[in-house]
């Protein structure tokens, strides 16, 4: 069951049930007008399936523009869950190479602030390469979507838009290299009510296409996480709140080679098989 966040042809946010692969149902006649209703909900697709579909308004997705699915829920990310991320990162940076193996093994996982709500870049939106960084790569994710209860809810899509050569300069740059401008984009929409088990049969894949022409591709399974999604929903929330509920990042699998950077104008498909798909071209900021 998907839900998505668009606005609508009077540019209010509204929050709609996304039906099928062109329809939408329009949730505020029902009383949601808000993500954090749903999600706050012990059961959320139990409170979808109660609705009487006939009494929705139907629109068609393409007459709305999505919004990215967060409202005012702080956006965390972890990190070095994939050994994939292990190895690229210690080959980045000698200086670094200890602390991306130790963290990787340590019963504590790497977990960094990375966007408020109101910065995060939806679907069709572009996201920024800084304009001081020479290496930038995306990094296509699995979000966890967290009720304020640290429930995992839902999931979507994330990029953790990351420069590369700031992060392997020195460690103690990592909120530069992965906090800027346009450097979060998260969506289509959520899918909710999926255990941890089926989703870790999900794909991630990511291609960037450059003039049209597909200058990297790769994908990874969700199953190749090292840790659990409660693990880390925990770690999250341990000695911390989240009033409004939280997104959780869970770290690339898939890394492009050391001599790929994006470009302004490329653009970057990212698709989660039991999600959908995130598309975003990319600017300089
Ligand atoms: O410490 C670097 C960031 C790791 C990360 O973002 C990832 O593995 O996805
Ligand atoms: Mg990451």
């Amino acid at each position: 069951m998907k839900i998505c966040r668009f606005k609508n042809k009077s540019n209010e946010a509204r929050i709609g049930w996304v039906v099928d692969g062109s329809t939408l149902l329009d949730l505020k006649p029902a009383g949601i007008g808000e993500l954090q209703t749903l999600l706050e909900n012990d059961d959320p697709v139990g409170r979808l399936k109660q609705l009487n579909q006939q009494t929705l308004p139907r629109i068609p997705l393409r007459e709305v523009t999505l919004l990215a699915p967060v409202e005012r829920q702080e956006v965390w990310a972890a990190g070095v869950t994939y050994l994939r991320s292990k190895t690229a990162r210690m080959e980045e940076s000698d200086f670094s190479a200890t602390a991306y193996d130790k963290v990787y093994a340590a019963e504590r996982p790497e977990i960094f602030f990375k966007s408020v709500a109101e910065k995060v870049v939806p679907t069709g939106d572009a996201v920024g390469i800084r304009r001081d960084a020479k290496w930038n790569v995306p990094e296509p994710e699995l979000a966890l979507i967290l009720n304020s209860r640290g429930k995992i809810v839902g999931h979507t899509i994330g990029n953790d838009m990351s420069s590369r050569d700031i992060e392997g300069e020195n460690l103690l740059y990592l909120p530069q290299a992965k906090i800027y401008d346009r450097s979060c984009a998260l969506g289509p929409w959520i899918t909710l009510g999926t255990p941890e088990k089926a989703a870790r049969d999900w794909t991630i894949r990511i291609a960037i296409k450059r003039n049209k022409e597909t200058v990297f591709s790769g994908e990874t399974s969700v199953g190749k996480i090292k840790r659990t999604f409660d693990e880390l929903a925990g770690f999250l929330f341990r000695s911390q709140v989240f009033p409004h509920g939280a997104v959780l990042l869970t770290g690339t699998g898939v890394v492009p080679p050391d001599t790929f950077t994006l470009q302004e104008h490329d653009e970057i498909e990212i698709e989660i098989s039991g999600v959908g798909l995130l598309r975003n071209s990319v600017m300089l900021v």
